[in-house]
């Protein structure tokens, strides 16, 4: 009996459903960077049982690399590096160079107990691994999260000691960027090539370059949010080096260091660039270098309002808050500078109601201060996420700025009347003074 196909027919179907199985299992199968799959969380951990084996999504035998865990996931995935469960030893590091090339989430558990954390330590000069950046974020990416770590001990020939990130959107929660070591390279701590970066509740402290910008190089959008970013060192820009448009919001600037020029704190370059700071403090930044500004150096337009900048120091004889080559607006800004020289240079122009202590800063429009003792604190912790300088009673900071800025202070305390003369009015700088509240005693009649 014949087929009801001919040979050469039958060769044809053959070959056409062939390609059909193929085609459905191409469209069912996982495909890691096409997104579309479902979330999935997985889980990391160096407890005797975690190893490299399956698609660590059992929290109960969890994988041992975060690394593995990404070749593992699927866009959109959160990738939860867990405890080892000793109290003797709660804090807990992985040894790696991480690369992100989809969006996901990446969370250390728990919540940091007691000031110990869950790090991720890219082996720093002298580490148990060859030293390298910490953490990639490629160009591919749309969205990373991370949270809850320490991102350390980098120690990259190349820029980005820490955290590179090439593109995308990248958000940093209850993260510690430190420790992180470039020779000449740029951005210690963070290099943002391209696409926005927000650090919330983030402190980066103590990252160090022989290049630009100690703690952070922005060449793409950056939002700083209670944060604090202390004690980084670069030959230019000891904190941040914004090339991009930047929005600093209740943050502490401290203890920065230029040793070349340009900007102990931070330095802008771009004309074009815009900066926005509002409720920040800069205090005790230094640049070493005849020149330069021991706080800001700017090369673009910057906005401050509701800013303390104090205790800052330039080199052997030079302005120790601010210069300007492009233009600079300050509004309810109190700025002190110190040794001998100036405390500004350059274009800058007044929002009305700031405060210097000399006369150099422009300070012409209603209600400016001028050669005043700002009767100031020192900086420590004073309510709020980030270290703060305090007006001290009597202060002429007090109830003399204007209603522009927010309704707040750094710390989250809101603008009131500090005279208590029954009108509420927002005091100078990043700080609101809280009056003592005298009760006369209840006379029982
Ligand atoms: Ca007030």
């Amino acid at each position: 009996m014949s087929h009801w196909l001919a040979q050469p027919q039958r060769r044809w179907v053959g070959v056409i459903l062939c390609w059909c199985v193929v085609f459905i299992a191409l469209a069912t199968a996982p495909r890691l960077q096409a997104g579309g799959g479902p979330v999935i969380p997985r889980y990391v951990s160096k407890a005797l049982i975690a190893s490299d084996t399956g698609d660590c999504s059992n929290a109960a035998q969890p994988c041992r690399t975060i690394q593995y865990a990404i070749g593992q996931s699927w866009p959109g995935d959160t990738i939860y590096l867990s405890w080892n469960g000793s109290f003797a030893a709660p804090s807990y590091t992985f040894y790696e160079h991480v690369t992100i090339n989809w969006s996901l989430n990446i969370v250390g558990q728990p919540v940091p107990i007691r000031n110990t954390y869950i790090a991720i330590d890219g082996g720093g000069p002298g580490g148990i691994i060859p030293p390298g950046r910490v953490i990639t974020v490629t160009a591919s990416v749309t969205s990373v999260n991370i949270s809850n770590v320490s991102i350390q001990n980098g120690h990259a020939g190349q820029n980005g000691g820490g955290l590179y990130i090439a593109g995308g959107q990248v958000t940093l929660t209850n993260v510690i960027v430190q420790n992180n070591l470039l020779a000449a390279q740029d951005g210690a701590g963070i290099y943002l090539n391209a696409g926005g970066l927000t650090l919330d509740h983030v402190k980066v402290r103590e990252n160090s370059t022989g290049g630009t910008g100690g703690g952070v190089y922005s060449a793409g959008t950056l939002t700083v949010t209670d944060s604090a970013v202390m004690s980084n060192t670069a030959n230019m820009g000891g904190g941040l080096s914004l090339h991009g448009p930047a929005t600093v919001t209740n943050v502490t600037l401290n203890g920065n260091s230029a040793s070349g020029s340009q900007g102990g704190a931070f330095h802008t370059i771009g004309y074009n660039t815009k900066v926005h700071l509002q409720n920040v403090t800069i205090a005790g930044n230094t640049s070493q270098y005849d020149g330069a500004a021991g706080a800001i150096d700017t090369g673009s337009q910057v906005v401050l309002n509701h800013c303390t900048i104090a205790n800052n120091s330039a080199g052997s004889a030079y302005t120790s808050g601010l210069i300007s080559s492009a233009a600079v607006t300050l509004t309810n800004t109190l700025i002190l500078g110190t040794g001998s020289y100036s405390t500004c240079s350059g274009a800058i122009t007044s929002g009305g109601h700031n405060l210097g202590n000399d006369n150099s800063c422009h300070l012409t429009a209603t209600n400016d201060l001028t050669t005043t003792i700002p009767l100031i604190g020192s900086l420590e912790h004073n309510g709020g996420a980030t270290q703060t300088l305090a007006l001290l009673p009597g202060s002429p900071a007090i109830d003399h700025a204007d209603s522009s800025g927010p309704a707040t202070d750094q710390r989250g305390v809101a603008r009131q009347d500090g005279n208590l003369d029954g009108v509420s009015i927002p005091d100078i700088g990043a700080y609101e003074y809280i009056p003592l509240h005298v009760y006369l005693p209840l006379i029982l009649r």
